[in-house]
């Protein structure tokens, strides 16, 4: 069903070809992890609501897997924070873009920005390099899902605490981001959401400040190691 979502989201023009090649990466991942939320993600999921939290201008990134596998969740985390959500296209038209924030809108998502949106992000191309000045470009905190490794790293130089959800521990936007979530977008925003709703400012605070992305990272993969260890062993 998930699958068929992506597939729908292509043929509807929400979702970029590229996107069903990313798709199949991410399944492949996600039976790595056993298909489930491991402990290592859980807590990442917990430092992203944190950072959220604190945020005096977070701003929720949406782009075209995202939007069609989770729209009525990102909904929901939006509501729950209050803030901005802007669609951010890593293989950009501007007529996806309109597509795109019509279906968040009529998922019940509000104030997407997004359209007309200028090159400001330092370091990357004109058309990779876009984002809204009252969105991502003045936002503090940023959840980018399935975010390229470049656009990443380019907002951090920008100063910016960037939250990302990628099934690939090894991916270099797992690595150069400040929260990476190792978990399939469909479980963690849900999650995020969770956390939200569960931390309070002082916990928030206190959630982001113990947080090691590094050390995270290698939990994963030590959970990942121990499963196909195991795994093996049953064979
Ligand atoms: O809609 P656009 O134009 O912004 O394009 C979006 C895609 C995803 C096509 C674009 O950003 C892209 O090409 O991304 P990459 O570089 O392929 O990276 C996608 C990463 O997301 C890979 O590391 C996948 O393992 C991971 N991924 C794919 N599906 C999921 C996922 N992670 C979590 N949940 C998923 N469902």
């Amino acid at each position: 069903m998930t699958r068929q979502r992506v597939e729908d989201g292509v043929k509807a023009g929400l979702v970029a070809t590229q996107g069903l090649i990313a798709h199949g990466r991410g399944e492949a991942f996600d039976y790595l992890v056993g298909e489930q939320t491991i402990p290592a993600a859980d807590e990442a999921a917990q430092a992203a609501a944190a950072n959220l939290l604190i945020a005096k201008n977070p701003v929720l990134s949406v782009n075209g897997n995202t939007a069609v596998l989770v729209p009525d969740e990102l909904a929901a985390l939006q509501n729950a924070l209050g803030c901005k959500m802007e669609v951010n296209l890593f293989h950009r038209t501007e007529e996806r873009v309109t597509k795109l924030a019509s279906f968040l809108e009529a998922h019940g998502c509000t104030n997407v920005l997004g359209k007309g949106a200028q090159p400001t992000i330092p370091g990357l191309d004109h058309e990779r390099g876009r984002s809204t000045l009252d969105g991502i470009f003045s936002a503090d905190v940023v959840l980018v899902p399935l975010e390229d490794g470049d656009r990443c790293q380019a907002l951090r130089n920008m100063g910016k605490t960037i939250i990302v959800v990628d099934l690939n521990p090894l991916s270099r936007t797992a690595r150069s981001a400040s929260v990476s979530i190792t978990d399939n977008v469909r479980r963690a925003i849900p999650r995020i959401t969770h956390h939200v709703a569960a931390l309070s400012r002082a916990e928030a605070q206190r959630v982001s400040a113990a947080f090691d992305a590094h050390k995270n990272l290698r939990d994963t993969l030590e959970f990942m190691a121990e499963r196909l260890r195991v795994l093996g062993a049953q064979l």
